[in-house]
């Protein structure tokens, strides 16, 4: 049985409710609930006398405070968290008896964290980087937690290599530098001889690798699991969350200011909006396949750094997640949570894939150095809903007090208990997968091709998609110092998309090499001694599904638009594109050369909380400049009004113009263009459908070869 439903919060919020503190109207203590009279003067010898080493409250507080910080994260320190549910509206007991996965209409709680990957815990949230999609269920049957990325592949093939590819993207270990960035050398002198990179280096290279939002992004389990039903048999599966809010990303131009403006940017958007109701749902999509299926494809499915196209296998919609809470101690909660792979439930099991083996060691393993016990499963955040029995005692900070003399198995005298699930039928059991082979240190020949997808995620895209990808290539390898680097990646580049390879090549003043370089052939053959080896023909040259301005989306709920106005701003100029947009879920934000209090020119008093020295066009969406003579007059003498609209400009974002304000594109360098639907100017109807319009687009991509406006 699934969690169901309850009145009031779910399972897991009544649970956590235990553990909260409230110190509403209550009396400061020390630890050990002693009122504390005088929290502001250590004991002292006298008012200027030295201080006494008796006073136990100082020392108290003082020696917590001196051990407050744990280890980050070794990858993954810069997250954010929500709670929420999962309810399921496809029952798929054919293929798992996972119950969470087959009672339809149940809610089973979770807890999700994102994050980037390199960063340090204080680091942008805008820096180009996979990001971390970890979702927490705390069924029934105990704790499933999908531990994914936004990218459906990843680097490396085997789990032997994580160190290697960890340190590689790091700060480099002498000085330090660069933080929460790719574009430096030890990460590209890693992935120029890891060819097998080259597929998810092409995922970070999009903007894909920069969301718009965390709302905004998808989520992939990555490896291939297994689902085990009742009788026992069992399919291949791959886990996807598709957002309902669309899938956006920002330019990296936009990025690296947002990281200027608000380095907490995912982080305040994922919470301002669950604070204000706007409740981000992903829906879960399943791609079900049998052996027999996976036998016949082009690519191997144990491998991770390949996906399976979603027009070879379609994705079910089988369930939808809300985050509807925002945690209420970002220590205990965020920080703490231990999210794991191995963590998983009856009727769902592993693959043979290499990468997910070898993170079944990795994750417990790290929780005990992060949290610094075993008991880490005792914490609030982590404490499944389904009853934890066994035999497993003691360690640093045991919570539990268990009951009995019998902690051992087989045992009379506790009665057998705690006793195997066997004896009731039911309990986790592992798929009796055949395994018959040589102990071998070595990579199958399947796992060879890795170029093949790289180029189909790039041939999916739409050629201002491709833009962004090659200008991002050229930054990131214009950073790096070494230019035989830059070459050999020229070279791994050459092999996926020629004409990708000449573009970058042009912009670092190098020619495209023939092929792979010598170093990287090296590396390649001692996985693959007769690499490069011919790969089959894939079942897709395009797959329309790994393009987000390809992806349908007829929604501008919370995206934010700013309205520049001054004193004397019209009324009528700016109500009826407000409610519209608001209508649509939109937040219009008004942004005035000051903070305080503005008067229409109907005389109505608008609230001012952002200004042209708060804020910048990185933060919004859309823009809109509303009429009234006065206002557009003191616009027009504020320089940063100018830098804000070609900024929106230059990032494809939709701008609109009323009558009034029009003449302000006269002092800019922005061109009048027919066929720029982003780019509109009037008032009424058109105005209101012609800009929401391009909204619902997140950005006008016609306009990409022409906005190369200052800003
Ligand atoms: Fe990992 C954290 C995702 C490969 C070792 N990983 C971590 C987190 C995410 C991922 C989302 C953060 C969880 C949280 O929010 O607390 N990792 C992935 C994905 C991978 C992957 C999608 C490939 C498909 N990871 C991977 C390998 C290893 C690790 C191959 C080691 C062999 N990952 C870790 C870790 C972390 C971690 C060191 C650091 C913090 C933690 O586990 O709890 O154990």
């Amino acid at each position: 049985m699934a969690t169901k439903k309850t009145k009031g919060g779910n399972e897991k919020k009544v649970q956590l409710n235990k553990d909260m503190v409230d110190n509403k109207d209550k009396i400061l203590t020390t630890n050990q609930g002693v009122n504390v009279h005088d929290n502001n003067n250590t004991l002292k010898a006298g008012e200027r006398g030295p201080s006494l080493l008796e006073d136990f409250i100082f020392r108290e507080k003082i020696f917590h405070f001196d051990h407050e910080r744990i280890p980050e994260r070794i990858v993954h320190a810069r997250g954010s968290a929500a709670h929420g549910t999962f309810t399921l509206y496809k029952s798929l007991k054919k293929y798992t008896r996972a119950s969470f996965l087959c009672d339809t209409g149940t809610e089973t709680p979770v807890f999700v964290r994102f994050s980037t990957v390199a960063g340090s815990k204080g680091s942008t949230d805008l820096a180009r980087d996979a990001r971390g999609f970890a979702v927490k269920f705390y069924t029934h049957e105990g704790i499933f937690d999908l531990v994914g990325n936004n990218i459906p592949v990843f680097f490396i093939q085997d789990a032997i290599n994580f160190p290697d590819l960890i340190h590689a993207v790091k700060p480099e270990p002498d000085n330090e530098m660069p933080q929460a960035a790719s574009a430096h050398d030890t990460f590209w002198d890693f992935v120029s001889l890891m060819p097998e990179a080259a597929h998810m280096v092409m995922w970070t290279m999009s903007d894909r690798a920069i969301p718009r939002s965390l709302r905004m992004m998808e989520g992939f389990g990555i490896h291939t699991f297994r689902l085990v039903n009742e009788k026992g048999d069992s399919v291949f599966v791959k886990f996807h969350w598709k957002p309902l809010l669309g899938v956006h990303g920002v330019a990296w131009d936009e990025a690296q200011k947002i990281s200027g403006f608000d380095a907490d940017f995912h982080r305040r958007d994922l919470w301002e909006n669950i604070e204000k109701g706007n409740y981000p749902e992903w829906e879960l999509g399943l791609q079900i396949f049998t052996q027999e299926e996976a036998d016949k494809f082009s690519f191997d499915v144990l491998d991770p750094t390949k996906l399976v196209p979603e027009e070879l296998v379609p994705v079910q919609r089988v369930g939808k997640m809300t985050l509807n809470r925002n945690p209420e101690n970002f220590f205990a909660e965020t920080e703490q949570a231990a999210f794991h792979p191995g963590h998983i439930v009856p009727g769902i099991d592993f693959s043979d894939d290499p990468l997910l083996q070898g993170r079944l060691f990795s994750y417990s393993d790290t929780q005990l150095s992060r949290l610094g016990s075993t008991n880490f499963h005792e914490l609030p955040i982590n404490r499944s809903v389904a009853p934890v029995h066994n035999n497993q005692r003691d360690g640093f900070m045991r919570r539990d007090i268990v009951k009995g003399k019998a902690s051992y198995f087989p045992n009379s005298l506790g009665g057998g208990c705690p006793y195997h699930a066997m004896m009731e039928g039911r309990g986790f059991g592992s798929y009796p997968e055949k395994v018959s082979a040589p102990k071998v240190r070595g990579r199958s020949k399947s796992f060879a091709d890795h170029f093949t997808q790289a180029r189909l995620f790039y041939q999916s895209q739409t050629p201002e998609e491709q833009a962004h990808i090659a200008d991002a290539y050229s930054f990131e390898l214009g950073k790096v110092g070494g230019v035989a680097i830059r070459k050999r990646y020229l070279g791994i580049l050459a092999e996926i998309d020629r004409d990708l390879a000449g573009k970058v090549a042009s912009r670092l003043g190098l020619r495209v090499p023939k092929g792979l370089s010598e170093d990287t052939l090296r590396f390649a053959r001692q996985n693959h001694p007769d690499y490069p080896v011919k790969p089959p023909k894939p079942e897709v040259e395009k797959s329309p599904a790994l393009s987000m301005a390809m992806q349908k989306n007829n929604s501008i709920a919370t995206r934010k638009i700013a309205f520049l106005v001054a004193g004397g701003v019209a009324d009528n100029s700016v109500d009826q594109l407000k409610k519209e947009l608001e209508k649509g879920g939109a937040e219009v934000v008004f942004i005035a050369p000051d903070v305080g209090n503005i008067k229409t020119s109907g005389g109505q008093k608008i609230e001012i909380g952002h200004s042209f020295l708060t804020d910048a066009s990185v933060l919004y969406d859309g823009l809109y400049v509303p009429g009234g003579e006065k206002s557009v007059k003191t616009l027009q003498k504020e320089p940063d009004v100018f830098h804000f609209i070609h900024e929106m400009y230059r990032h494809c974002k939709p701008l609109a113009f009323s009558e009034d304000a029009e003449q302000l594109l006269e002092h800019t360098y922005i061109k009048k263009e027919k066929n720029d639907k982003g780019l509109l100017f009037g008032s009424g109807n058109t105005l209101v459908k012609g800009f929401i319009s391009a909204l619902k687009s997140h950005r006008v991509w016609e306009r990409e070869p022409k906005r190369k406006v200052p800003a």
